[in-house]
């Protein structure tokens, strides 16, 4: 894998193409789209380059009130390209279409879309450089085997590190020094508290919270599968008939296999485990396709069209997920 902009995969915007893509939605659709700071990556923490990381918010905004919001977050992991083309995508398909088709009018007057569209910018400058590169670029402690960094979707403050991660600086898992040390988690935390500031996180042994508006989707590349909570245990969650039931028509339209995250792993600090767990969103991981980026031709053909179909009906049923 070379640097990105030549390596023959010219349908996968980099970090700065990408956030020349979000800025320029909001020029031409200044009433349905904002793009703003979440906070700063790890480097740029340093005062070492780094990047601000942004949301992009689509909405008819000069429809108040509190609408139901469907968030998703792409490429937390560094090498998994194929996440932020399908949201930055999605978000192009949203706003071109408003006013145009009936469902997303619908949609963008009365619900919300967030993105992070490059939820890990830093450490996928370092993928489009040339490196296989998962975590973020903290260096703190450096490793012989090259590798540095910690897992994002291994951080996350909800029963992090009770299994399935690491604790070892060197692995592609490792956990971080604690819940949600590393700045990327802190901005992608505090952006869900914002985006489901009104919703009641179940605990493990509470009731299920029926009503709970909002809909999550951490989109990862690469093995067709549709997870949901919880991924540290098989032991279901108290709404897990209506995760499974949501899971698996997004998985009819884009054909993956939906199952309990556990099932795949078992993992822990995950980002749909949090927002689940802490704030009671119905909440599901994707992964994308077969690879980490695809070619062009399957990207555009396949796994664009079969995904943006899935997030249609994530959006479409926000305000009552549980509820099918
Ligand atoms: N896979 C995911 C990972 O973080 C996953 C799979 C996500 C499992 C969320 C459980 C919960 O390991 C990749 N390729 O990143
Ligand atoms: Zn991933």
């Amino acid at each position: 894998l070379g640097s990105l902009s030549i390596s023959g995969y010219p349908c996968y915007r980099t970090v700065e193409e990408t956030y020349t893509s979000a800025q320029s939605i909001v020029t031409q659709y200044p009433n349905l789209a904002t793009w703003t700071s979440i906070g700063d990556s790890w480097l740029k923490t340093k005062g070492r380059g780094g990047y601000s990381m942004n949301v992009l918010k689509l909405t008819n905004r000069s429809i108040a009130g509190t609408k139901p919001r469907l968030l998703i977050t792409a490429s937390i992991h560094a090498r998994e390209y194929t996440p932020a083309e399908l949201s930055t995508r999605f978000a192009e398909y949203l706003v071109s279409n408003y006013g145009k088709d009936a469902d997303v009018t619908w949609m963008l007057d009365s619900q919300e879309v967030w993105l992070v569209l490059q939820s890990n910018p830093d450490g996928r400058k370092k993928a489009e450089a040339g490196a296989s590169w998962r975590k973020n670029v903290n260096d703190t402690q450096r490793c012989s085997n090259g590798l540095f960094g910690a897992d994002l979707n291994r951080n996350f403050n909800y029963a992090w590190g009770t299994g399935g991660s690491s604790t070892d600086p060197c692995n592609e898992t490792y956990r971080g020094v604690g819940a949600a040390s590393e700045p990327e988690t802190q901005n992608l935390q505090n952006l869900m508290k914002a985006a489901f500031a009104d919703n009641r996180g179940p605990a493990r042994s509470d009731a299920a919270p029926a009503t709970t508006p909002g809909v999550y989707v951490d989109i990862h590349s690469y093995s067709q599968l549709v997870l949901w909570p919880w991924g540290d245990t098989t032991t279901p969650t108290a709404n897990a008939t209506a995760l499974q039931s949501l899971g698996r028509k997004l998985a009819y339209f884009n054909g993956y296999k939906p199952e309990q995250a556990v099932g795949l792993y078992p993992t822990s600090g995950t980002t749909d485990d949090f927002a689940y767990g802490e704030l009671g969103v119905a909440s599901y991981t994707f992964e994308l396709g077969t690879a980490f980026f695809e070619p062009c031709s399957t990207f555009t053909g396949t796994t664009l069209p079969k995904n943006q179909a899935a997030l249609l009906y994530a959006l479409r049923v926000a305000r009552a997920p549980y509820q099918l």
